[in-house]
């Protein structure tokens, strides 16, 4: 095992949605045990507690935008945050909702861009987020970071994007919710995206490991966002945009266990997390463990594969 510097912090951002909740996601995932199971794997463990943004004076260009300044600081602290925390360690980001990985991948991106490496995203999620503040419908920024990182138009008043993610470096597997608007930009470009059927029909394993196949041949960065409605709301209740049909625990282990082996993975969040709708621990718990498969943990020794 290759013990690695794991810097967990807290992101109790809040604002991407108006059901609440999700601002105690990082103290479930502590309460879960999150920093002690990737300890008992060997690894060093830092929690470096919560960011907390500075909110800028700002009035949101529409009205349907639900707190969009607050979401512009979230953006920018968690970009920070991540840019630094990368120069360190492997960052993993405790949720909140999914707008940080606004801030979340855009410091990666950062990072990378200094590294000199491409940077690489997998998307776990039900949704694909790749609305624009002009084309959600809801309102609701935790739809947006996709077409944020990727530096698409309409996100003025949020710090620009220097480093956008190439399309045909992000991968999205577990999709089932995508609205209009987002299927029409997606199939208009180059983003992989496998939703369920397709996992249905060749398992997750065989996009997977195509995908890891791709960020080791560019020597990549991995940044995963883990969005909890990926699994099936049987398994993983606490979320606010439950959709039926997810990803099995074992698919989402089969995941995070190819993401181990692979060694690819350089940070990694954990979002949506809403313990306001959880019973009793059940999906903080869930998600502890699949970061823990993601940093090694494993029944048996196999030999080593390559994809
Ligand atoms: N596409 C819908 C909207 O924009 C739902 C977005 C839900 N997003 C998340 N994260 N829960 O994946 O409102
Ligand atoms: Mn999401
Ligand atoms: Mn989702
Ligand atoms: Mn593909």
């Amino acid at each position: 095992m290759n013990p690695k510097k794991c810097i967990l912090i807290g992101a109790p951002i809040d604002s991407g949605k108006r059901r609440r909740g999700c601002l105690m996601g990082p103290d479930a995932l502590r309460t879960a045990g999150l920093v002690e199971s990737l300890s008992d794997l060997g690894h060093e463990v830092t929690d470096l507690g919560n960011v907390s943004p500075d909110i800028p004076a700002l009035t949101a260009p529409d009205q349907k935008l639900h707190q969009w300044a607050e979401n512009i600081g979230w953006t920018r602290a968690l970009s920070d945050a991540s840019e630094s925390a990368l120069k360190n360690g492997l960052p993993i980001f405790m949720g909140g909702d999914h707008s940080m990985a606004s801030g979340t991948v855009r410091g990666a991106a950062l990072h990378a861009q200094s590294a000199g490496r491409p940077l690489f995203v997998l998307w776990l999620d039900a949704h694909s987020d790749y609305h624009t503040p002009q084309t959600t419908d809801s309102g609701n920024l935790h739809g947006t970071p996709v077409a944020y990182f990727t530096g698409r138009d309409g996100f003025d008043g949020y710090p620009e994007v220097t480093a956008p993610v190439p399309q045909d470096n992000i991968c999205m597997i577990g999709l089932r919710s995508v609205d209009a608007m987002e299927r029409e930009a997606l199939q208009a470009g180059q983003i992989h995206c496998h939703d369920m059927r397709q996992i249905d029909e060749t398992g997750i394993a065989k996009p997977l490991a195509a995908f890891l196949d791709r960020v080791a041949k560019a020597n990549g960065m991995l940044h995963v966002s883990l969005d909890v409605d990926f699994l099936d709301p049987d398994v993983a209740p606490a979320v606010g945009t439950t959709v039926p049909g997810g990803a099995t625990v074992r698919e989402a282990h089969l995941v995070m266990e190819m993401l181990h082996d692979s060694g690819l993975l350089t940070s990694l969040d954990l979002v949506e997390l809403n313990p306001f709708l959880d019973d009793r621990g059940k999906t903080a718990k869930l998600l502890v463990d699949l970061a823990a498969s993601a940093l090694g943990r494993r029944v048996f020794d196999r030999p080593t594969r390559s994809f």
